[in-house]
C-alpha cells in the first residue's frame, strides 16, 4: 500500500520503525467504518473477538485478555526525562539513552508475521486550537478498533501534520513476535518483566511494549493526553487533567461546569453521566476521564474532552447505577474481559440481574457459571463506548472552544474520616485539598501492591509527567492566573462505611451534594466554618425522599480532629519526598490547617 502522505519526518518515522520492528505489511488505516469491520472480521476469524448478538448488542463485540494483561502496569512506566531530578519522587525514571537502547533491542523484529497499522488521530476535535495531532504505530489490530472509538482517527489528521510538519510519535508493539507458522495466541502480549511503557517528556515521544490492555496500549489516553501533555502543558502555561466534565443545569436554565478529579476506578465515569435527582436539575456529559483546560479570552478556565469515547469500568454498571453508561454501550460497543451469555450477550458482577442462563463464557475464557462464587468479568473488565452514542451527553460537548469551569471538585475511595463534602476557604486551600487527596487502591492499576490508602495528588500520581513537586507549583501559578476567576474547590467522599456498609447512597444522589455547591458559587446559602473548610448547613444539602437515619447523616458531615491530625501527619510525611520542589505555599497550608485542627 502507498502511504498516503507526502510528510518526509512522518514517512522517515514509519520507514525507521518498520526497518526495526520488521513487520509483514504495512496499513494505513483512515479510521472509516469499513476499516473497522474489516478489522473486526479479521479479528473474529483468528478466534480474537467474539460477535455479539445483533439483535441485542448491534455491531458490538467481546475480546479477553490474557489473564497476566488486564491493567495498566504502574511498576513498569517510566518518565524518561533528560535529569532523573525532572521525572521527580512519584515516577519511575531510567535515563533515555539506556532506555531507548534497551527498548530497541526488544523492538528488533517485534512486529515479525504481523501487520503494523499507521494511525492519525487527534486528541480533541480535528484542528482546534487545544487539539494535539499525534500517529500511532501499533501492531494490534485491536487497539485500531478502540482507537477508533476513543480518539479521532482520520485521514484528515494526516492533512494537519502536512500542513504543520507536526506530531507526536508513539510506538506501541504487543511485543510477540511469530515466527514462521506458528500459531498466535489470542491475546499476545510480553511478560511483566519486557513490558515497557515508556515518556520521553521533552521529546514528546512515547514507546510502549508488551501490553495490549487499556492505558497501557491506547496511547492517546493516558500516555499522551495525561503524561505527555501535563509535562507540555506546564511548559506552556495549561492544565491536562484526570478529571470529568460535566454541565449542571439549573431549572431557570442557569449552567454550572464541573471538573472533578477521582482516581481510577473511583466514580468518574458515574458522576459524569449522573442521573440527577434534584427536580429540575439536569446533568450532562462532556468527558468522563480527561480534561485539557486552558485560560481564554475572558480569562476564565476552559476546558475540553481530548476523548471521544469512555472506556468505563464495567462491573457494576447496572440500569440502578449509571443507566446512561448502559446505553452508551448499547450498541457499536468493544467488551473486554467480561461475562459472554450463552446468546452472545455481556454480563458483570452488579449489572442488576443474575446471569441469563446461570453463566457463559468468563474472561478467562473457560465455561463458568455463576453459582460456582468465582466472578466472571476480571474487577478491571472495561466497555469502549463512543461518546456520541451517549443520551445525556451535553450538545458542546465537541466544541473546540470548551466550557468555562466553575467548579473543581477533588476525591478519592476513603472509607472513613473524610466527610461527604468540604469547600476550600480560598483557591490555594483548594490546590492543598487536590494535592493531599488520597484513596484506597482498586483494580484499575495491576502492582500497587498490599498498602490500605495512598496519597494521589489530583488523582495523578500514575499520569503526572515530571516532577510532581514542580506540578502542585504549576496549581499554585495557574490559581495565581486565574485570580478570582479561578473555580472554587471542594472535597468530596461518597464511599464513607459503616458496618461494611455505605453511608451515602451515592451515583444519582451525589447530584444533592453538587447542587449544594451551584448554590455556594451563586452564594445562595451560607456554610459553617470548621477547622478543614466550609461545610453544609442542616438543610441545605436537602435528604428528602432518601433513608438516611439521623446518627449515619451526622458521621457523614463529621470532622474527626483526631483522625484528621493523624493525616495532617501521614501527608506532613508524604510531601517531605519532594524536597526543596515542595511549593512554600504546600507547608503554609499544611501549617495553617494544623493550627486550626488544635485551636
Ligand atoms: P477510571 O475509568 O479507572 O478512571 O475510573 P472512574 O473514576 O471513571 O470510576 P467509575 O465511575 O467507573 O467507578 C468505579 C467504581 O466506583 C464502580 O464500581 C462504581 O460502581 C463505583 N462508584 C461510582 N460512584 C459511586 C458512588 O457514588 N457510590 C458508591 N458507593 N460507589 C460508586
Ligand atoms: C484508569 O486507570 O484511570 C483508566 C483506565 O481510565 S486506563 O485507560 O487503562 O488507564
Ligand atoms: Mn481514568
Amino acid at each position: 500500500m502507498s502511504a498516503p502522505t507526502t510528510n518526509q519526518k512522518l514517512l522517515d518515522w514509519v520507514a525507521e520503525v518498520a526497518e526495526m520492528t520488521t513487520p509483514d505489511q504495512i496499513v494505513w488505516c483512515d479510521g472509516s467504518k469499513e476499516e473497522y469491520d474489516r478489522l473486526m472480521a479479521e479479528m473474529v476469524a483468528s478466534g480474537m473477538a467474539i460477535k455479539l448478538n445483533e439483535e441485542k448488542r448491534p455491531n458490538s463485540y467481546a475480546f479477553n485478555s490474557d489473564p497476566s494483561d488486564v491493567a495498566r502496569v504502574e511498576g513498569r512506566t517510566y518518565i524518561a526525562s533528560v535529569k532523573e531530578e525532572d521525572a521527580g519522587p512519584t515516577n519511575n525514571w531510567i535515563d533515555p539513552v539506556e532506555l531507548k537502547a534497551t527498548m530497541r533491542k526488544l523492538y528488533k523484529g517485534c512486529m515479525k508475521g504481523r501487520t503494523m497499522y499507521v494511525i492519525p488521530f487527534s486528541m480533541g476535535p480535528i484542528g482546534s486550537p487545544i487539539a494535539k495531532n499525534a500517529i500511532e504505530l501499533t501492531d494490534s489490530p485491536y487497539v485500531v478498533v478502540n482507537m477508533h472509538i476513543m480518539a479521532r482517527v482520520s485521514q484528515d489528521v494526516l492533512r494537519l501534520i502536512e500542513k504543520e510538519d507536526d506530531f507526536i510519535p508513539c510506538l506501541h508493539t504487543v511485543g510477540a513476535p511469530l515466527e514462521e507458522g506458528q500459531e498466535d495466541s489470542r491475546w499476545p502480549c510480553a511478560p511483566i518483566e519486557d513490558k515497557y511503557i515508556a515518556h520521553f517528556p521533552e521529546e514528546n515521544l512515547i514507546w510502549s511494549y508488551g501490553s495490549g490492555y487499556g492505558g497501557n496500549a491506547l496511547l492517546g489516553k493516558k500516555c499522551l493526553a495525561l503524561r505527555i501533555a501535563s509535562a507540555a502543558a506546564k511548559r506552556e502555561g495549561w492544565m491536562a487533567e484526570h478529571m470529568l466534565i460535566l454541565r449542571f443545569t439549573n431549572p431557570e436554565g442557569k449552567k454550572f461546569h464541573v471538573a472533578a478529579a477521582f482516581p481510577s476506578a473511583c466514580g468518574k465515569t458515574n458522576l459524569a453521566m449522573l442521573q440527577s435527582t434534584v427536580p429540575g436539575w439536569k446533568v450532562e456529559t462532556i468527558g468522563d476521564d480527561i480534561a485539557w483546560m486552558k485560560p481564554g479570552a475572558d480569562g476564565r478556565l476552559y476546558a475540553i474532552n481530548p476523548e471521544a469515547g469512555f472506556f468505563g469500568v464495567a462491573p457494576f454498571t447496572s440500569e440502578e447505577t449509571n443507566p446512561m453508561a448502559l446505553a452508551a454501550c448499547s450498541k457499536d460497543a468493544i467488551f473486554t474481559n467480561v461475562v459472554v451469555t450463552k446468546d452472545k450477550d455481556v454480563w458483570w458482577e452488579d449489572m442488576g440481574y443474575d446471569c441469563p442462563d446461570g453463566g457463559g463464557t468468563n474472561w478467562k475464557n473457560e465455561a463458568w457459571l455463576q453459582s460456582s462464587g468465582e466472578k466472571g468479568a476480571h474487577p478491571n473488565s472495561r466497555f469502549t463506548a463512543v461518546a456520541a452514542n451517549c443520551p445525556c451527553i451535553c450538545p458542546d460537548w465537541s466544541d473546540p472552544a470548551g466550557v468555562p469551569i466553575d467548579i473543581f471538585v477533588f476525591g478519592g475511595k476513603r472509607t472513613s474520616t473524610i466527610p461527604l463534602v468540604h469547600e476550600a476557604f480560598d483557591f490555594e486551600q483548594g490546590v492543598y485539598m487536590g494535592a493531599t487527596a488520597s484513596s484506597e487502591p482498586t483494580a484499575a492499576a495491576l502492582d500497587l501492591g498490599n498498602v490500605s490508602l495512598r496519597f494521589d495528588p489530583f488523582a495523578m500520581t500514575p499520569f503526572i509527567g515530571y516532577h510532581a513537586g514542580d506540578y502542585m507549583q504549576h496549581w499554585f501559578d495557574m490559581g495565581e492566573k486565574l485570580g478570582d476567576k479561578a473555580p472554587k474547590c471542594f472535597y468530596v467522599n461518597w464511599f464513607q462505611k459503616d458496618d461494611g456498609k455505605f453511608l451515602w447512597p451515592g451515583f444519582g444522589e451525589n447530584s444533592r451534594v453538587l447542587k449544594w455547591m451551584c448554590d455556594r458559587v451563586e452564594g445562595k446559602v451560607e456554610a459553617r466554618e470548621t477547622p478543614i473548610g466550609m461545610m453544609p448547613l442542616d438543610g441545605d444539602i436537602t435528604l428528602d425522599g432518601l433513608d438516611i437515619p439521623a446518627e449515619d447523616w451526622e458521621k457523614l458531615m463529621k470532622v474527626d480532629t483526631e483522625a484528621y491530625k493523624a493525616t495532617v501527619n501521614d501527608a506532613r510525611a508524604y510531601l517531605a519526598k519532594f524536597g526543596d520542589k515542595l511549593p512554600a505555599k504546600m507547608t503554609e497550608q499544611l501549617d495553617k490547617l494544623e493550627a486550626r485542627l488544635n485551636a
